[in-house]
């Protein structure tokens, strides 16, 4: 139980609603995980993995229909429909109270509610956020545990100042997807969540709290929630540089986030530090600059791709202490995934618990994968390697530079910097990326993703925009704002950039540029390196290459001006005037 009047109330009103069986606060200590997953393991709800290889781990499947974000299903339940903008689904709050109350009623008859407090950043910073969660999944406890800082010290952190905290609600119901809504009330700072069992859907520290309602409670606060991750960058003379970035998804926002020095950087003297991979808080602090958080506490990363080639420190961080969710079951107690480590497995339980081997076909003729293509880890940051030693402190890091990337083919150039802080906003605002062969939809389909924020921003996406500038005039100074692509290819469809940890040849340059130590080249969609620039030593590529990668096509730019301009209509009236002006301009230098 607990002292903060507000938090009792509404336990005991959910409980009246969901009507467990039993109510069980979280404290975060030990021999309650131990006894968790005893009890989830005893029940099959997960399984214990071979302790010799994979010491504390544990695996699980979520329902066949329920793998992954349902978009469809998330809403934002503002009292009018503007507030939420066009890129939101909406839902009047009463009615959505009705709909999912009535899905929740009854919902943990014959099980356990458990109350999880939780702390979006570090226990008591100025910068944390404290939510509860209610769930009746242990799944949801053990993940909450590894994702945020929970228990007894952030009851007590909210008992201490009888806090308010985001009220979060999830019951599984029947996994039944007829019957799942992800809702978010910004008014009421609360988050329903029923009907899914998937992380992205029911880890409500997460998407829900940490970017949708976050998002909303920053712009009124006046700082940023944003989908991005941190990294530090240690030059050979221990000056430790800090980048916030953001991608969509597939573009390889965890590898960036702990990033191997390719073998002649390292032995220069550099070395990565990763702050975050999926979430940024950033505010103003009284010196002026911008500073950032990663509210979480740990990664929630996509399992299939992840090896030691293109990222060895998450394979090594998951090699104890870590969930593994719809990942290919072997016989002897651990697991594989598509592209990980290791030879292909001769045979084992597929993410949806049957008999796999290789080269499986289902009717159609189709490759069946052992690993769900969203199958993921959850793993706590402190087993990464190159986790900063930042984390912890309450300020986070200073930024000196927000990436923005897309996976373009054609379009973007490897790098470039806006002109200034509204251009920036501008440049973020109009992200894209192409779908690739592995996503559903037309291959080559151009997605516009603005700052990676389209599923994530818990209000009008136009209010947002006008949000981002305003910060900027907060700032003294702000920080650069770049453009980053990794994925442009030649006529025949080949990386021309070889990416991985190559790419901090990139950031090299962004630093530099930061640091007014380095020229560039004025082009009309921003600085441009000079080839000379890019430290090439000890990379096999040519100089063709390198001027394609740092070339604009002007016709094929005319044309993604087009792409801009239908985009930002949806926003209508509400559009900050600024971004026009920023379109107005990129046309002019185009000569349009
Ligand atoms: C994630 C996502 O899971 O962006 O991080 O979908
Ligand atoms: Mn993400």
């Amino acid at each position: 139980m607990t002292l903060n009047t507000e938090l009792k109330n509404w336990v005991n009103e959910c409980a009246k609603l969901c009507k467990p069986d039993k109510i069980v606060w979280i404290d975060g200590s030990l021999r309650e995980k131990e006894l968790l997953e005893n009890e989830a393991a005893s029940k099959g709800e997960i399984t214990r993995l071979n302790d010799k290889k994979l010491p504390g781990c544990f695996y699980h499947r979520t329902a066949i229909n329920d793998v992954a974000r349902t978009e469809n299903l998330t809403f934002i339940c503002t009292s009018k429909k503007e507030d939420a903008g066009p890129n939101n689904n909406w839902m009047a709050p009463a009615d959505a109270y009705k709909k999912a109350g009535e899905i929740f009623s009854g919902s943990m008859k014959g099980r356990t509610m458990y109350v999880i407090p939780f702390s979006m950043g570090p226990v008591g910073s100025p910068f944390s956020k404290i939510g509860v969660e209610l769930t009746d999944s242990i799944y949801v406890v053990l993940n909450m545990r590894i994702m945020t800082r929970m228990g007894s010290a952030v009851l007590k952190e909210l008992e201490k100042s009888n806090a308010t905290f985001t009220k979060c609600l999830h019951s599984k119901a029947e996994f039944d997807i007829k019957k799942r809504l992800i809702l978010h009330f910004p008014e009421d700072n609360a988050i329903w969540s029923v009907g899914s069992g998937y992380g992205g859907n029911v880890l409500l520290g997460k998407k829900c709290l940490a970017l949708r309602i976050a998002s909303h409670i920053a712009k009124t606060e006046g700082w940023m929630a944003e989908h991005m991750l941190i990294m530090g960058i240690e030059e050979p003379n221990g000056r430790i540089g800090y980048v916030a970035a953001a991608f969509p998804s597939a573009c390889g926002k965890t590898n960036l986030a702990m990033l191997i020095p390719p073998e002649g950087l390292r032995k220069k003297g550099y070395r990565i530090w990763t702050v975050g991979d999926d979430i940024a808080w950033m505010r103003v602090d009284t010196d002026g600059q911008l500073w950032a958080i990663n509210p979480e506490a740990g990664f929630f990363g996509v399992a299939p791709g992840t090896n030691s080639k293109s990222n060895s420190n998450a394979v090594k961080t998951v090699q104890k202490n870590t969930i593994f969710t719809n990942v290919l079951l072997k016989p002897d107690m651990t697991v594989w995934w598509e592209d990980g480590d290791g030879p292909v497995p001769k045979e084992g339980t597929d993410w949806q618990g049957r008999p796999w081997k290789p080269g499986l076909k289902d009717k159609d003729g189709n490759i069946i994968k052992g690993a769900h293509p969203n199958s993921r880890f959850t793993a706590p940051m402190s087993q990464c390697p190159t986790a900063s030693f930042r984390i912890e402190h309450h300020h986070g890091v200073p930024i000196a530079a927000v990436i923005f990337g897309g996976r373009r083919a054609h379009l973007m150039p490897l790098v470039y910097q806006s002109f200034n802080w509204q251009h920036g906003v501008y440049v973020g605002a109009t992200m894209a990326s192409e779908r690739t062969a592995a996503q559903f939809g037309k291959q080559g389909e151009v997605r516009r993703d603005p700052m990676a924020m389209l599923p994530f921003c818990g209000y009008n996406m136009a209010d947002y925009f006008g949000h981002w500038l305003g910060m900027g005039k907060k700032m003294l100074p702000a920080p650069k704002i770049f453009h980053v692509n990794w994925f442009r290819t030649d006529d025949k469809g080949k990386f021309l950039w070889p990416g991985y940890g190559e790419n901090l040849r990139v950031l090299e340059w962004i630093l530099a540029r930061c640091r007014g130590e380095v020229g560039a080249k004025e082009t009309p969609i921003g600085y441009i390196p000079n080839p000379e620039d890019i430290d090439k030593k000890g990379l096999d590529i040519t100089k063709a290459a390198i001027d394609k990668l740092l070339s604009i096509n002007v016709d094929n730019w005319k044309e993604e001006l087009k792409g801009h301009k239908e985009f930002f209509l949806e926003f209508g009236e509400r559009l900050p005037k600024e971004i026009w002006e920023e379109y107005e301009a990129l046309a002019k230098r185009l000569k349009i």
